[in-house]
């Protein structure tokens, strides 16, 4: 029989599962989502956000602290990793979060002997191809910032753990996600959060994941992302920026087609910065 969508989503492969980047707002947003992927969710934050609940456990460790991630990953069977910075900014934090953290976190699940990640990368990483461009997952990396360079260095690193120690990983190229798109450009990097979840859910039990870069973005009439080489992922987006269509372009002028912003996929990461350190 075929399984619907709504209980592919239920599926629990993990006993322990562990998410990254907690306190911040996709963290939020999957915290409850998540509890259907496992029995017991691990949160974990540099920053504080609260106690645990039924079927909760909280570890507050700075990525960038080799020994507290270490205990983070500590008997967890699968990796949610979302933590870090998410915008473009100065590089000191990027590097401590973002590149040093990482590290850690794929040397301790090496060394906890967790097999399968899904990891939080985005469509920074590509930012320099052009809006009227439709990229698969084989062209190469284009980062529009150091916080794209820092997202790339992720999927180059998780690609290593993979060859050489069969850590599968997802890297997911989140689009934009958030409640509702907020511009014309995220009409087409839209990703609800369910969608985002659905993705998860099913990088989380495909049964076969090896190493695979995957657009984050939900069933959007404008795409500039082909997802045709992550077929066996088997994400279905259930989503589509559509809705907002009219509503969002009531609200915002048309883009000024010689603005750098409106040529590039980034959008504003393209011309952001660069920051005193
Ligand atoms: P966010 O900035 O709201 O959350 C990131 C969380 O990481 C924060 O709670 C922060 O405290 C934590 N963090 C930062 N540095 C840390 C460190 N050194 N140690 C431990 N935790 C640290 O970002 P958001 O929107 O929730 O994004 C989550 C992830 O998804 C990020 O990795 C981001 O780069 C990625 N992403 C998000 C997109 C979106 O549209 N929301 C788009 C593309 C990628
Ligand atoms: C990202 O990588 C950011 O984390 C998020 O805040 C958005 O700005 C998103 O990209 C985007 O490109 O819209």
């Amino acid at each position: 029989m075929a399984r619907t969508e709504k209980q592919k989503m239920t599926i629990k492969v993990h006993e322990k599962l562990l998410l990254t980047g907690a306190a911040g707002g996709l963290g939020k947003a999957l915290r409850e989502r998540l509890k259907a992927n496992c029995t017991v969710l691990r949160l974990s934050d540099v920053q504080a956000f609260g106690e645990a609940a039924a079927g909760e456990e909280v570890v507050l460790a700075d990525l960038a602290d080799a020994a507290a991630v270490n205990q983070m990953v500590a008997g967890v069977n699968a990796i949610v990793h979302l933590g870090g910075m998410s915008v473009e900014g100065p590089f000191g934090p990027i590097l401590q979060a973002n590149i040093i953290g990482a590290y850690n976190l794929y040397e301790a699940a090496r060394k906890h002997g967790v097999k399968r990640v899904v990891f939080a990368s985005s469509n920074h990483v590509t930012g320099f191809y052009r809006q009227g461009e439709t990229i698969t997952a084989d062209h190469p990396a284009r980062p529009d910032g150091l916080y794209g360079l820092s997202k790339a260095f992720g999927e180059d690193l998780s690609r290593f753990y993979f060859d050489r120690y069969g850590i599968e990983t997802a890297c997911v190229r989140i689009g934009s996600s958030f409640a509702a798109p907020k511009d014309r450009r995220m009409l087409a990097t839209w990703l609800s959060f369910d969608d985002l979840h659905r993705l998860i859910t099913a990088c989380l039990t495909t049964p076969v994941l090896g190493h695979s870069i995957i657009f984050g973005m939900s069933d959007n009439a404008v795409t500039w992302w082909d997802n045709s080489r992550a077929r066996h992922v088997g994400y279905r987006p259930q989503d589509s920026s559509d809705i907002f269509r009219e509503a969002v372009y009531a609200r915002t002028p048309p883009p000024d087609l010689t603005d750098p912003v409106a040529q590039y996929q980034g959008g504003g990461f393209v011309v952001a910065g660069p920051f005193a350190e």
